[in-house]
């Protein structure tokens, strides 16, 4: 069985955080473990989220938890503050599997979670053990500091800058932000920029895509896919979570993680109807 762990925040209400990536893991057939770092709540009155960040003694005591056996692949989200990016890298420096860092810095409809310390050490630290990171526009314009990301252009040159901290591969996530007709999620191995273009969902319901998409290639590449197929899967994953998604409070819309296999069932149902 393959095993994949989050060191990552959890995201009450079960769109993002570490409930997307034990959710998505599942649905990849991969065993998940988890490491929480913080917790995100959400006021039900005013729909705002606070974080609560974990003591980080305990966060520790995860971590060492989650590497008491053998494990395939490691994906991390949310590191509340510098301290935690340090013990974090100190740890997976160690490690030799393959290591997704998503660049959490904030979440959709919410004040920034970390600040410019914690992103320092985020370049300085976590960037070089990275196999693969995955920033949305956003995130890749402050890691790269050259600000707010327009074009496709502006992309590769945030990937370059990106890779040059030590990440293998770059995947930055060009969604409606871009303006174009359709998405575009850059690749950037530190030889070939490739663009994977897909369809741009109209739908506010996407809470939590960011962190599906990381924990999809995190499970594909424990089930050994190569970081293209990985890519790919995870387009094709996350596209299905969004159309999948729905209402889950007054205030926010999230992917189904589900939905990708289960509308293969459904598929396969209808198919075996028709014989
Ligand atoms: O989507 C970013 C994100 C990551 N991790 C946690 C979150 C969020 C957004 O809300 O709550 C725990």
């Amino acid at each position: 069985m393959k095993k994949a762990v989050t060191i990552a925040g959890s995201d009450a209400t079960g769109g993002a955080g570490l409930e997307a990536d034990l959710k998505t893991f599942q649905e990849f057939g991969v065993f998940g473990l988890a490491a929480i770092t913080s917790i995100v709540t959400m006021n039900p009155e005013t729909g705002s989220h606070a974080m609560s960040p974990l003591d980080t003694g305990l966060i520790k005591s995860q971590i060492d938890s989650v590497f008491a056996g053998p494990i395939d692949t490691i994906k991390t989200g949310l590191l509340p503050s510098k301290e935690v990016i340090e013990l974090v890298s100190q740890t997976l420096s160690q490690r030799t599997e393959k290591i997704v860092v998503d660049p959490v810095l904030g979440g959709k409809s919410t004040v920034d979670f970390i600040q410019a310390e914690p992103v320092q050490a985020m370049r300085q630290h976590l960037l070089p053990l990275a196999f693969i990171t995955t920033p949305n526009l956003r995130e890749a314009g402050i890691l790269s500091k050259l600000g707010e990301l327009t074009s496709k252009e502006d992309m590769k040159k945030a990937a370059a800058i990106i890779h040059s901290f030590g990440a293998k591969h770059v995947v930055i996530k060009g969604g409606a932000r871009l303006g174009l007709e359709q998405a575009y999620d850059l690749h950037y191995d530190g030889e070939n920029f490739t663009f994977y273009p897909h369809p741009l969902i109209d739908t506010p319901y996407n809470h939590g895509a960011g962190c599906t998409f990381a924990a999809a290639i995190t499970a594909a590449l424990a089930k050994n896919y190569s970081p293209e197929q990985a890519i790919d899967l995870a387009i094709r994953f996350v596209e299905a979570a969004i159309k999948g998604g729905s209402l889950i409070n007054p205030f926010t819309g999230h992917v189904w993680h589900g939905a990708y296999n289960q509308a293969e069932k459904r598929l396969e149902l209808k198919n075996d109807e028709q014989c």
